[in-house]
């Protein structure tokens, strides 16, 4: 009789033997072109096969979402091939060109993956943010109780090392997120060395302050049972150090006797005796993480929505010949090794693909019985979420507006208006949504929290401008300062179409230089395609009296090598409130993308416009605020906050500089994206000219450029390439500093004067070329 813990262990078989044929097929069978090695973790993955197994086809079920440990991504595609939706040819490509990611991949796998994993620790914290977005879609009523989910991620021990996990701890601490589950594949072995034996137990006091319910695996039901009746055993093997215990493994029986015999003496001898080599290796490897009930057993115990760490033991490398060895983590099986585990697997050579291969017709039924059960299997959710209406967006009214005021007021503006778009928008930001002018729109929509909490000022009387007060209907969600953990929201929250069927409208805000502290988890959200707007105000030396700590630089040139992300700088409200528009209609699109502002509190005097021109140009990425005349020898190229001193230096260079031109850049990013595209569809034999190429060849050939940014030069300062155009290029080299926008615009080279000298030099340089 096959029960279905045997049938478990079956399929754990299966998961270890398919991961490894894998990744051994990519190495040592399919022909390489180049020499390389393709590479993978085969150790990695046998590590989780238990694990895994008693999740996907036992305990999930048809709503948990699961981010996989990124070296188990071969372990997931075996899960799916076994489930009938994943192809042997992608297996077969496994690493290859349009095969199979290394990495499990939302965007680029064919099987349905919740959250693209591989950059260690973000896949674990993410894990949170989208229970906080689940809960926020439940108590707005759009998503049905029988639709909600768990959210399970599969933790590499050495991933605990990352910050962030604990940053996201807190956070979810903070809102009271539930419905984790959190299990730590516990080979106490990283990509270097064995794990440090002074943090064991320490994990479990941090999550458990947390509120976290923690498990511990450690040993499987029969080294338990031995251990229980063998008290001085027990006591030994408890306080074996990491390195000891995963060489021994290594070694295997032999070893353990002899150590033992050393370290125990007589007392254990009749016990030595019991067993031969052979049986104390599988003895000693009888691990909480391999041991299929214990899994199962602990797995169904915790089915409440309390946040749970388990912490299940296990051998990296589990089953295979470098079982335990240090030096295992990218280690690959030899041939004879890889034809010793097939035979021990009862895999018949030639048929190694076979997704049953070896399964006795015996067992064959209940463990087609349990692929059919389970829960997990299903397609990949098609992009279409029923789109939202974006309404048109209005610029703000006002003479003298700065850009971050103007955000402020569109989307104060859009609450009042109500509708669809304002319903979906969902706010959030690390501790800066008053100063980056959010807070009229939550005094309007108020805070998210799962629990009402009262504004005690308010209740109290006490004059104030921010009216917050939480409830489970409001629609910012208020983050600690851990700008990290802004991004992963966002990422969470601009998944929400995929993983919940439900296109929510995610926007941060946060200080511009300020990026740089979430780099990775916002390279990381774009990667999934998640999507999302970000406003990042203020920026640059234009922040003046706040000083050098607060003055971002280099965010424009980020912006311009981060793929999924759009840059957009305005300088006018009118500007950004199309660009806004803009954003909100890409969110929703399926070859869309998310949009970064780059905004200013500096208030400007907004330009007159006599028609529409100017619209498809500054979204495009820049237009002739001021157009060159036929034979323009020069132009000012200008983006953003400093676009007043380019507008007067216009003026006073128009009368003696026939023709000049001022460009408004809007995205050096959309501009520099358009140039490398039409090169490339050249090349395709199409040929047609990028918006920036059409803008510059306006001006006269041999013309010069003065490009001006409060960012690093270099944000413009490539412009020159398009045509062979000289460059004279402005802009912020040196770390900022405290003062008025005029001392700090003069000591930076950022003034009227700077372009003045800029436009003479280029023509004085013109003048002695044509000479
Ligand atoms: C942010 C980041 N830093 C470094 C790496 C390189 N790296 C990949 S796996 C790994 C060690 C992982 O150890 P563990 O999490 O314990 O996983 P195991 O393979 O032991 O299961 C490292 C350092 C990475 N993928 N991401
Ligand atoms: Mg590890």
């Amino acid at each position: 009789m096959i029960t279905d813990l045997d049938a478990l262990n079956i399929l754990e078989e299966r998961l270890r033997w398919l991961s490894a044929w894998t990744i051994h097929h990519a190495n040592h069978i399919r022909p390489s072109p180049d020499g390389l090695k393709v590479g993978g973790h085969q150790a990695s993955c046998t590590s989780m096969t238990a694990i895994m197994a008693a999740l996907y086809f036992h305990a999930l079920g048809p709503n948990d979402r699961v981010a996989v440990k990124p070296h188990a991504g071969p372990v997931l595609h075996a899960i799916h091939y076994l489930l009938g939706t994943q192809s042997r040819e992608q297996l077969e490509n496994f690493r290859g060109f349009g095969g199979m990611q290394s990495y499990p991949s939302r965007t680029k796998d064919r099987i349905p993956v919740d959250f693209s994993t591989g950059s260690v620790g973000l896949g674990v914290a993410i894990t949170a943010f989208a229970s906080l977005i689940q809960d926020y879609l439940s108590s707005r009523g759009w998503l049905d109780e029988a639709d909600r989910g768990r959210f399970v991620a599969l933790v590499g021990d050495a991933e605990l090392d990352e910050g962030n996990v604990y940053e996201a701890l807190i956070e979810a601490y903070k809102h009271d997120i539930r419905g984790l589950w959190w299990i730590v594949d516990y080979n106490r072995q990283s990509l270097d060395a064995t794990s440090a034996d002074r943090m064991f137990e320490r994990f479990d006091e941090i999550f458990k302050s947390c509120g976290w319910r923690v498990v511990e695996l450690r040993w499987g039901k029969r080294l338990s049972a031995v251990l229980k009746t063998h008290p001085r055993l027990s006591e030994w093997l408890e306080q074996l150090p990491n390195a000891e215990l995963s060489a021994l493994h290594y070694e295997g029986g032999s070893a353990w006797r002899a150590r033992l015999e050393t370290d125990l003496g007589k007392a254990d001898a009749a016990f030595l005796k019991e067993h031969d080599d052979a049986a104390l290796t599988v003895l000693f490897s009888d691990l909480g993480g391999h041991c299929m009930a214990t899994l199962v057993e602990a797995f169904d115990a915790a089915r409440d929505d309390v946040p749970t760490l388990f912490i299940a033991w296990t051998i990296k490398g589990y089953g295979l010949p470098f079982a335990g060895h240090k030096d295992n983590h990218a280690g690959l099986m030899n041939p004879t090794q890889l034809a010793a585990l097939r035979e021990a697997m009862g895999v018949t050579e030639g048929r190694e693909w076979e997704p049953l291969e070896g399964v006795g017709s015996n067992a064959r039924p209940a463990v087609e019985t349990l692929i059919g059960n389970s829960r997990i299997a299903r397609e990949k959710r098609p992009r279409s979420f029923g789109s939202v209406p974006v309404p048109a967006i209005p610029a703000p009214a006002g003479d003298e507006q700065s850009t971050q005021a103007a955000f402020g007021r569109i989307l104060l503006d859009l609450s009042k208006a109500g509708g669809p778009l304002a319903d979906r928008i969902v706010t959030t930001s690390p501790d800066v949504t008053v100063s980056t002018n959010l807070g009229a729109w939550v005094n309007q929509r108020g805070l998210f929290r799962k629990s009402d909490k009262a504004d005690v000022f308010a209740m109290a009387k006490i004059a104030s401008a921010q009216k917050w007060s939480g409830t489970n209907n409001g629609e910012h969600i208020e983050l600690g300062i851990a700008e990290n953990n802004l991004f992963l929201m966002l990422a969470a929250a601009g998944l929400a179409g995929d993983l919940f069927g439900t296109r929510l409208f995610p926007i941060g805000t946060l200080y511009d230089p300020f990026i740089a502290r979430g780099l990775d988890a916002l390279n990381y959200a774009c990667y999934q395609d998640a999507r999302f707007i970000l406003v990042a105000t203020p920026s640059g030396i234009t922040l003046g009296p706040e000083g050098g700590a607060h003055q971002s630089i280099n965010p424009p040139l980020i912006a311009l090598g981060q793929p999924g992300l759009r840059h957009y700088e305005p300088a006018f409200a009118d500007e950004l409130a199309a660009m806004l528009e803009q954003a909100f209609r890409l969110i929703d699109d399926p070859n869309g993308e998310s949009t970064y502002f780059r905004l200013s509190t500096r208030s400007v005097a907004q330009v007159e416009r006599g028609d529409d021109a100017w619209l498809e140009g500054a979204l495009a990425g820049g237009y002739w605020l001021r157009p060159p005349g036929p034979t323009a020898e020069a132009a000012i190229v200008a983006m953003g906050s400093v676009m007043p001193e380019a507008l007067a230096a216009w003026d006073e260079l128009r009368a003696d500089v026939p023709g000049l031109g001022l460009l408004a850049v809007t995205s050096p990013d959309l501009l520099h994206r358009g140039w490398t595209r039409a090169q490339a569809e050249r090349w395709g034999g199409r040929r047609q000219a990028s918006h920036v190429e059409t803008l510059l060849s306006a001006l006269a050939p041999g013309a010069g450029l003065v490009t001006i940014a409060d960012a690093a030069p270099a944000a413009l300062s490539w412009l020159g390439g398009v045509l062979g155009q000289r460059v004279a290029p402005l802009g912020v080299d040196r770390f900022g500093q405290t003062g008025s926008l005029p001392d700090l615009y003069a000591a930076y080279r950022l003034d009227q004067e700077a372009l003045t000298e800029g436009v003479a030099e280029l023509l004085l340089a013109r003048e002695a070329t044509s000479a």
